[in-house]
């Protein structure tokens, strides 16, 4: 099946439930790409700026943790890699210590990957990096079959956006292909109080209700819906003691939407919501649990200096 049919398929399954959803995966078509990269350079969207910090002062630190045989060519590969500005601080450090590797940047959009590639080129020309487009495990396999060393970086808080057992599972099964000592770096965001963490996903400029409802313009695009965008909101949701901030769309008034592709129509009541994406925050209980028999454990924890945010090394 192509991109195109899957994604398809996704919005005629998700849109057909009782409580009806699309997977956040569909947020990053070109426009949607520029939209994240804005939610980034709101004030209220902390999570950039503490990991930025924590890559900034601490790529030292984490390099060390890496614990890297200096003789031996390794392979730093970034699940995710978006614009690649915080790996930069750590691609600074390691290139500055001689280490001989190898970066493959991997992320769904080709679009990204050629930006960052550009960008890095430039800043690096000494650096070796190899860009690969596809869905994580895909790549990973196709990666796995090198005998070198790897290193796994999973930051910006990523793993957030799959539900506690896809998160389990997309752990077990990456700590299932790392050799003994081998490390993956995972970026989470942490649990703290709603007057933080709910702004961060409804800043005051609109950029992350714009992110939310190109959704539903990709699914106009691709497959000549007519969704009426004005006829929806966004609706975003954090309860601390749950640790998930949720983003929704929610049908202002009971309207019936026409997709083309599909030849079908959906029907949605007065104030009905499709879920669009959940972000997990973390701690280390909630990591350690999904971790448990994975084989792999924290070895170590950098945190920024509002604690917002933590950067862990896994160890298998
Ligand atoms: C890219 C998954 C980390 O969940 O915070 C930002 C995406 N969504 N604002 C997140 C996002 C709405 C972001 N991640």
């Amino acid at each position: 099946m192509t991109k195109n049919t899957t994604f398809l398929k996704d919005v005629n399954d998700g849109l057909s439930q009782k409580v009806k959803h699309i997977s956040s995966k569909y947020f990053y078509d070109k426009k949607g790409d520029q939209l994240f990269q804005q939610i980034m350079e709101m004030p209220e969207y902390y999570l950039t700026n503490c990991e930025m910090e924590i890559f900034k002062e601490q790529s030292e630190a984490i390099i060390s943790a890496f614990n890297i045989n200096e003789n031996q060519e390794f392979e730093l590969i970034e699940l995710g890699a978006g614009d690649g500005k915080k790996t930069q601080y750590l691609l600074e450090k390691l290139l500055e210590k001689h280490l001989k590797f190898k970066y493959i940047p991997v992320d769904i959009s080709q679009n990204s990957l050629d930006v960052i590639s550009t960008r890095l080129k430039k800043i690096f020309p000494n650096l070796h990096i190899e860009a690969m487009q596809g869905e994580y495990f895909q790549v990973l396999e196709a990666l796995f079959q090198s005998k070198n060393p790897k290193i796994i970086l999973f930051i910006g808080s990523n793993l957030g956006n799959l539900n506690d057992e896809v998160a389990h599972d997309f752990l077990h099964k990456l700590s299932d292909n790392l050799k003994w000592g081998e490390k993956l770096l995972l970026g989470l965001d942490l649990i703290k109080s709603k007057n933080i963490v709910l702004p961060a996903y409804n800043d005051s400029a609109g950029i992350t209700k714009a992110f939310n409802i190109n959704l539903l313009e990709r699914i106009n695009h691709e497959f000549g819906a007519d969704f009426n965008l004005e006829k929806f909101d966004h609706f975003p949701y954090y309860e601390e003691e749950e640790g998930i901030a949720k983003s929704f769309l929610k049908s202002k008034i009971k309207q019936s939407v026409f997709i083309k592709a599909l030849n079908k129509s959906f029907e949605f009541a007065e104030g009905e919501l499709i879920t669009t994406e959940v972000s997990r925050k973390y701690n280390d209980k909630i990591l350690n649990k999904i971790l448990e028999n994975s084989n792999m454990e924290i070895q170590e924890k950098f945190l920024d200096s509002e604690n917002y945010f933590a950067d862990y090394i896994l160890t298998k």
